[in-house]
């Protein structure tokens, strides 16, 4: 190549690793929303789909999001109902296609005009609106600006950074969650062909605890609930999870769940909105049920909200389940036939002082009593989560601390019951089961190994924040990102940055322009990648929803650019020159990558014919059926032990939580609407008797202050219900506080829910 080698030790360019600090523009504040979804929602639909695609091209996009041989939605990865609304989208859904739907295009004259230090001086909001990258772009060591590269010459470049190597141990493979499974086996393929198992994801910094919980528990790592148990159950209990901003179809089936006459029980140190009231904008297209959801209250949804502190829930668990056991209302048929260890789980729940529990979980006995009262009277029930259990130091007893209540009411193995980690991106359950995972299972290699007659390599991969290790230690030299925000999505971020920096070349292969692309490597390449709404050469993709549905998602808009590649185009020519193998026959036609993951995956026997059914096919799951693959084919119960959170005076514990208008580190807009803050993202909620004890009232600026020097700068006070001693910001704006070395246990996933800090006033 001609590009010169690299052997200086840092890149030494100025950037910025965070948004810049100052906010302009006007912000209001409103009391925080009792009602989800309902008008608003549609009007914010319909106003991002004007705005971005055009109306066109915006009602085209919406038309055929989760229909049938439609495309699957890019925001969340909550199922498609068999029965299809006209409109089966929901606001945040309109928000991601209308996104990458844009007419706007950071083209070849964008990155002649602005030096890779100025772009890093723009917020996040702003590089996100820049539009669509168009070309693969090369941006050389000690250089200021990227410059258009042609594809071949930027894949010959990573191919031979790669060679470069000393050993395959010093490449990561980073993978978000939006890939398909056809680019996602390919990919991970290609790593392991390369050699190595440093295959860290997204899901590292997301449900990897729900995987190790329910691994150690039930022998799967997935969910074992189809919609049709939210229909049947008789209680839902929703932990740590904000549905109508971030899976707000799921609405819908939890209203249905509410007609057929299911308790609703949220658990969180916020009353959400959508666990408040929700009004079902699909109602709007009916004639009559439309102008009585316009004016009616909406539908009434939690029916107990429980304000637990943070990080309370295993205390919070084992008082419930110490409650069920002092009533006599164990499962005992169920637990003596189905389950084992509960003697263990038991001796240490006796342990446990209940007083101290509630202290803990900061709620009182009767609070929680209903929730005792449901439970006891039935065994359809089913249990949802998210980030709210899965992001803490101890986010692996949390799940447990689930699974032990779930069990102990047999709550699973039959219909109206089970468990339900409610994935984000939406289809990271299915990257997962195409072997995207730095811990491969030895099954799983030597089928890979035996099919594609080569010896995988054996010893586990790093995981995200493993990754970054790597890359301070100065042990790993090449990342490639097959989407995602790596810099951002990580926790620690003046950190994260360098450790990119120490890099000898950083590959993002996005659609978008964001901050990795600006905190980089000595050397970096952009390549350009088709989304998913996007026609691709006729061809479809498929993807795994959080239920372990597999089905079909075809783009059919005119891409962005025409030179764009797809990602499965994209492995397909690494692979070429870096493995000295023809994959084009996969390129041209996906039903072979179809059939090659039919041959390595347990369950896709007859993938092609069955994934051409509209609404795809199941995915077997055992614990459904109350078979459990653990070694003694029973259900664990777990003993635990509730944690204490003693803080020094002046600290709080704050959590790392979404706005309504982002997706992750894609900050659609600055407006907050259901928790009454708009126009402004540098916030941090606080409790009214904190703010009162601090002397500080909405409107007041603190800096946020993190261990051992830590500092996030010029956060707006919002006095907030929100328990005392907790506080709220959003990510990924104070990720710069969260030490890389606050991870959960036994599954290294950043504790990004309980970051404790000072405030400053300024
Ligand atoms: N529009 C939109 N949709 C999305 C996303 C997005 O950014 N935007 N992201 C996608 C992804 S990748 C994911 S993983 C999901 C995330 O979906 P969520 O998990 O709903 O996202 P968070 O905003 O992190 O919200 C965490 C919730 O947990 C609560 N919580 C925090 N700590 C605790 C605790 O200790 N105990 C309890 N009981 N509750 C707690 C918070 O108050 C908050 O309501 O959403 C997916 N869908
Ligand atoms: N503090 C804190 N940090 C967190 C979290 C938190 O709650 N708090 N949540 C964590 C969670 S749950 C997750 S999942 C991670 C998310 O981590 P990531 O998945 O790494 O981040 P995203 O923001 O989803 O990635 C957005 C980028 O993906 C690219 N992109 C979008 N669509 C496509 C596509 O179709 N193909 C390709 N190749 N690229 C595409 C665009 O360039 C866009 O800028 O963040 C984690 N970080
Ligand atoms: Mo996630």
């Amino acid at each position: 190549m001609e590009f010169e080698s690299i052997s200086a030790p840092l890149n030494q360019r100025d950037v910025l690793a965070q948004s810049p600090a100052q906010e302009d523009g006007a912000y209001k504040l409103t009391s925080p929303q009792q009602v989800a979804a309902g008008l608003p929602a549609v009007l914010s639909s319909l106003e991002y789909a004007m705005k971005g695609p055009g109306p066109l091209k915006g009602l085209a996009l919406l038309r055929t999001l989760n229909q049938k041989g439609g495309v699957d939605c890019t925001s969340c990865a909550w199922p498609d109902p068999e029965h299809r609304s006209l409109a089966e989208f929901c606001e945040n859904g309109a928000k991601a296609v209308a996104d990458e739907g844009t007419r706007k295009r950071a083209d070849k004259q964008f990155f002649v005009r602005y030096s890779v230090e100025e772009l890093s001086r723009r917020s996040d909001y702003w590089l996100n609106q820049q539009g669509r990258l168009t070309e693969p772009l090369y941006l050389a060591k000690d250089s200021s600006h990227y410059q258009p590269i042609g594809w071949d010459q930027a894949i010959q470049l990573t191919v031979d950074r790669l060679k470069g190597l000393d050993n395959p141990q010093q490449a990561l493979f980073y993978t978000s969650g939006r890939t398909s499974n056809e680019a996602a086996f390919l990919y991970q393929l290609l790593a392991r062909r390369f050699g190595t198992n440093n295959l860290p994801d997204c899901a590292n910094l997301c449900h990897e605890s729900s995987g190790v919980g329910l691994n150690d528990t039930l022998g799967v790592s997935k969910g074992t609930v189809t919609l049709y148990d939210f229909y049947q159950a008789e209680v839902i209990v929703i932990v740590g999870q904000n549905p109508g901003t971030n899976h707000p179809r799921m609405l819908t089936a939890l209203e249905k769940a509410k007609k057929n006459g299911a308790r609703l029980v949220s658990i969180n140190p916020l009353a959400e909105a959508a666990l408040v009231r929700f009004k079902n904008p699909q109602d709007f297209l009916h004639p009559v049920h439309g102008i009585q959801t316009l004016l009616g209250s909406g539908t009434q949804m939690a029916d107990l909200h429980l304000p637990v502190r943070l990080n309370g829930d295993v205390a919070l668990f084992q008082y419930v389940c110490q409650q069920l056991v002092a009533r006599g209302a164990v499962e005992k048929a169920f637990v003596e036939g189905s389950t084992s260890h509960f003697a263990t789980f038991k001796a240490a729940l006796d342990r446990e002082d209940p007083q101290q529990l509630l202290d803990q979980c900061g709620l009182s006995a009767q609070q929680i009593e209903p929730l005792v009262d449901w439970l006891a009277q039935t065994r359809r029930i089913v249990f949802c989560w998210a980030m709210g259990v899965t992001q803490h130091v101890n986010a692996v007893d949390n799940v447990r601390a689930i699974v032990n209540t779930c069990l102990l009411r047999g709550a699973i193995g039959h219909p109206g019951a089970g468990l339900c980690p409610v994935r984000g991106h939406s289809n990271v359950q299915g990257d997962r089961t195409m072997g995207i995972t730095c811990y491969p299972k030895a099954a799983f290699l030597d089928r890979l190994g035996q099919h594609f007659n080569f010896t995988p390599p054996r010893n586990p991969g790093l995981d995200t924040v493993k990754a970054i290790e790597a890359m301070l230690a100065r042990q790993a030299h090449v990342l490639v990102c097959l989407g995602g925000n790596f810099l951002q999505a990580s926790p620690d971020t003046e950190t994260t940055a360098l450790a990119l920096k120490h890099l000898r070349l950083s590959v993002q292969i996005s659609t978008k322009l964001n901050r990795s692309h600006l905190v980089t490597g000595q050397e970096a390449l952009i390549l350009p990648c088709l989304g998913r709404t996007e026609a691709d050469n006729h061809q479809f993709v498929t993807v795994e929803n959080s239920m372990s549905i597999v089905h079909s998602s075809q783009g059919r808009q005119t891409p962005a650019s025409p030179n764009l590649r797809s990602e499965v185009a994209i492995v397909c020519d690494l692979a070429g020159s870096l493995l000295n193998t023809d994959w084009t026959p996969y390129l041209h036609n996906y039903d072979r990558i179809r059939s090659e993951i039919e041959a390595v995956i347990p369950g896709f026997s007859d993938f092609n014919r069955r994934v051409r059914h509209p609404s795809g096919f199941a995915l077997p799951n055992l614990p459904r059926q109350g078979f459990f693959l653990t070694g003694d084919g029973k259900a664990h119960f777990s003993p635990l032990q509730a944690p204490s959170h003693q803080l020094p005076a002046g600290h709080y514990h704050m959590m790392t939580i979404r706005s309504h208008d982002q997706f992750n580190t894609t900050i659609y807009g600055n407006d907050d609407r259901y928790r009454g803050v708009l126009g402004k993202r540098r916030v941090i909620f606080l409790n009214p008797e904190d703010a009162a004890l601090e002397r500080l009232k909405t409107g007041d600026f603190v800096d946020l202050l993190g261990e051992q020097g830590r500092v996030a700068e010029n956060f707006m006070v919002v006095v907030y219900p929100i328990p005392p001693g907790n506080t709220a910001t959003y990510f990924p704006e104070s990720n710069v506080l969260i030490p890389i070395t606050q991870v959960a246990m036994g599954s290294n996933t950043p504790a990004c829910k309980s970051v404790m800090i000072q405030l400053r006033r300024r």
